[in-house]
Order: C-alpha cells, then structure tokens, then sequence
C-alpha cells in the first residue's frame, strides 16, 4: 500500500486481501475517530465490455473493427469478453453483420446503446 502525496491511499498495485470484501481501519496516533473503509471486490458482470468496445479500452474505435474482422476471417480468435462485446447485435454470433455495425458506429451513423 502506497500514501501518495495527495493523502490518498493506493492499493491498486498489491492486493494483500482476500476475499469479497475486506475493510482497512486507519488509526492516527494521537487522535480519535478510527476510519474503517470497506472495500467489497467488483462483480464479474459489471467488468464486461461495453458493446462494441472488443478490447475493452473504453473507446469503440476502427481497433475494434479491425480485430472483429480478424475473428471472423478466424486469424485470430476474441477472447470470451471480447467476443460478448463484440456480437453487437446479439444474435449469439461474431460476423460481418457486427462488424458492419461497429463499423456504423466508429462512422457516427448509427450508435450502439
Ligand atoms: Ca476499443
Ligand atoms: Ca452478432
């Protein structure tokens, strides 16, 4: 665990708990009024891809068309997150069809929800 300059605590960098949750009580010496944070771990839904967005990088960009495309010309195959997001319209298969649609979107045509 890390105190950065700001006064904010970083833990990203090691995980030392584990679990669902876990709490961190932080004590100042001479003073009362004990903080305890409790930190609950991020459900497996809420870390999905958003549609379209194949990498996960958070932008739905001509990246994401590029590697649905080299999914189904099967160069290289999505791993199971990009392949949810990448089905955009949901009929439970990568193709052309998706790939037109992200396409759509990066064009500003027509915005995946
Ligand atoms: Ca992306
Ligand atoms: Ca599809």
């Amino acid at each position: 665990m890390i105190i950065k300059e700001d006064g904010t605590l970083d833990t990203a960098s090691d995980v030392f708990a584990e679990g669902e949750s876990f709490n961190i009580t932080v004590k100042v010496k001479g003073y009362e009024n004990d903080l305890v944070f409790t930190y609950t771990k991020k459900s497996e839904e809420s870390s999905d891809y958003a549609p379209g967005d194949v990498n996960g990088d958070g932008n739905i960009n001509v990246t994401d068309i590029t590697k649905v495309a080299a999914h189904v010309k099967g160069k290289k195959i999505l791993d199971e997150k990009g392949m949810k997001a990448a089905d955009v319209n949901k009929d439970g298969n990568v193709n052309v069809t998706d790939i037109i649609r992200i396409a759509a979107h990066v064009k500003g045509k027509n915005l995946i929800k």
